[in-house]
């Protein structure tokens, strides 16, 4: 025991290995870190990464269902042409294995992988002031020193597991969808139970339904999903995307959102109801996100308007669901549609008309405990095989809070968020010198596309890193002041929003005692990119 000690003792006290940039994190964010600082840069850069594989999100996200929200041909690269022009995506919202497979091809084609070490946490960061460098260590006691440190962490990463008296004594299989084992879970013949109705559950319900001998999802707040209506790409599809990419990927970079598409600037108050009524049946027809803004523009604002989305909504669960009381148990009455993340899905409601599928009212009757065999809310226990939580992410700052970071001065971030996250433009927190948050908290992030959100942050990132080579400076760091009116703004203009009274990731409420704050920037892409030129171009 003593000899381990002092081993130990030992490796820290040899130097840590310096490199230019280490990038935390192997999703899309990471994977092109290290293409544009290693490859574009020329700089000595290591990336870790606590998976087995690459992909981030899409490398954990395995369970059953898990798709893509945003339409493959741009949740994707677009920095270079023949990688959009070669590659080719087979539908219009591809699985998680489709694009697991397209992060490998990125990885493999850039041979990015010999820059990266998987299997591998980082687990503390510390800015040295004399230096001007970061020491990173990891979870083997690995050692470098990084003039410059890049969080690719992702926005949804860190898992969800609700504490819920006698977890651990079920003695069936309990599995959160974003650790899902490689291998599957092989539900024939089970009795499932699914905790969770976000996006996750929605999408897990139809395919573990199909599954199962049985299926109980356990619901705490019903939620609007939109039918999603995938479908494949003919070969004339992919023929136009790729001729159209230039302009497809130009439109991303300027609308707000991070889509090749702009909001239909209409209120839903200047539509005689008819009309409205028609523009709502025709979005729900097309299916996905459109419905939030492809037909009005003051759904996320104004109650009166978003209350008659929703009320359309909830009228198609009732046309869906057979079971009236199931069908009302399934309408959410306690948010305003967009509010929270709007899920969309595939045969999500109709689900519910299956003889082997339950909902069940935890709200009412809340869990009181997981028993060795299944679970037991107020009202009565069920008898279940696999348990599965579809419970969601401590968002936004989870994964990065899980590191032991400490800034300048040896002051800890998480001191420094306690009262919840404030950066500069999610790129810089003050007191953190050299350190970069790719779509960190106060960045429209998870309100984008997120692979264009991710391609403009490292790309200002890695402007500024040659900007200070260049002119021989060592030390890059957001000011308070600046940090203060950014992340005032940013609660400003959210406090106009109805995202900001809904209890949902979003603002932190799916954690107990998480700090309440809208995390990312409501504001859009377009002001956003525009603030942070600004900076840019801004000379002392
Ligand atoms: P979400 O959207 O956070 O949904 C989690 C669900 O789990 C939601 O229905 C929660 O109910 C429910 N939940 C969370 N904790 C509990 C406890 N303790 N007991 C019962 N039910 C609980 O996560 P998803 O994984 O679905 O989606 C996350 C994002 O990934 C998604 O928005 C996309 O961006 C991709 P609640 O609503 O809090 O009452």
């Amino acid at each position: 025991m003593a000899k381990t000690v002092e081993t130990h003792e030992a490796d820290r006290d040899e130097q840590a290995r310096p490199v230019d940039v280490v990038i935390i994190g192997a999703g899309f964010a990471g994977l092109y870190a290290v293409y544009r600082f290693r490859d574009q840069m020329g700089l000595e850069v290591q990336a870790y990464e606590t998976g087995d594989g690459v992909g981030g999100t899409w490398y954990w996200n395995r369970y059953p269902g898990a798709r893509c929200d945003s339409e493959s041909f741009y949740y994707c690269f677009s920095f270079d042409r023949e990688l959009a022009q070669d590659w080719e995506w087979s539908g219009k919202y591809p699985e998680q294995p489709e694009i697991e497979g397209y992060l490998n091809h990125v990885a493999d084609r850039f041979a990015l992988r010999r820059s990266i070490q998987l299997s591998t946490r980082v687990t503390r960061a510390r800015f040295d002031d004399a230096t001007h460098r970061w020491e990173v260590e990891t979870e083997h006691g690995e050692r470098v020193s990084a003039r410059y440190l890049i969080s690719a962490v992702g926005c949804l990463s860190a898992a969800n597991l609700p504490e819920i008296s006698g977890r651990d004594q079920f003695e069936g299989e309990l599995c959160h969808t974003a650790r899902w084992p490689k291998d599957g879970i092989d539900f024939s013949g089970k009795r499932v139970g699914l905790i969770g109705t976000g996006s996750t559950g929605i999408q897990a319900t139809p395919v573990i339904a199909s599954q199962a001998d049985h299926l109980t999802v356990f619901q705490r707040t019903p939620n609007f999903t939109v039918p999603a209506r995938h479908a494949a790409f003919a070969p004339e599809d992919q023929a136009a995307i790729k001729r159209d990419y230039d302009d497809i990927f130009k439109r991303t970079r300027e609308s707000p959102a991070g889509f090749p598409y702009f909001p239909i600037d209409r209120s839903t108050h200047d539509v005689p109801p008819e009309e409205r009524e028609t523009i709502l049946e025709g979005l729900w027809e097309e299916g996905g996100f459109k419905f939030l803004w492809g037909g009005f523009n003051d759904l996320t604002r104004d109650p009166a308007a978003n209350e008659i989305a929703s009320e359309f909504i909830r009228n198609k669960i009732r046309a869906t669901v057979e079971d009236p009381e199931t069908a009302e148990l399934l309408c959410p009455t306690c948010h305003p549609y967009g509010s929270k993340r709007p899920p969309i899905d595939t045969d999500y409601y109709v689900s519910f008309n299956r003889d082997n599928v339950d909902l069940v009212d935890i709200k009412t009757h809340p869990i009181e405990e997981i028993t060795a065999t299944g679970l037991r809310t107020a009202q009565e226990e069920y008898d279940l095989d696999v348990l599965v939580f579809a419970t969601g992410f401590d968002a936004m700052t989870g994964s990065l809070l899980k590191i032991d970071i400490e800034g300048s001065g040896g002051v800890r971030l998480a001191d420094t968020w306690r009262d919840g996250p404030r950066t500069f433009l999610g790129l810089q927190i003050a007191g953190f010198p050299n350190l970069f948050t790719v779509t960190g908290p106060g960045s429209p992030s998870v309100l984008t596309n997120m692979p264009v959100a991710i391609e403009h942050h490292v790309n200002w990132i890695a402007d500024c890193v040659k900007y200070m080579t260049d002119n021989g400076q060592t030390c890059v760091e957001a000011t308070q002041s600046a940090q203060d009116a950014w992340a005032d703004h940013v609660a400003d203009i959210a406090a106009g929003s109805l995202m900001a009274s809904s209890n949902s990731w979003y603002v932190g409420a799916n954690i107990p005692g998480k700090p309440r704050a809208v995390a990312p920037y409501t504001g859009g892409q377009p002001q956003y990119r525009a603030r942070c030129d600004e900076v840019v171009a801004f000379r002392p």
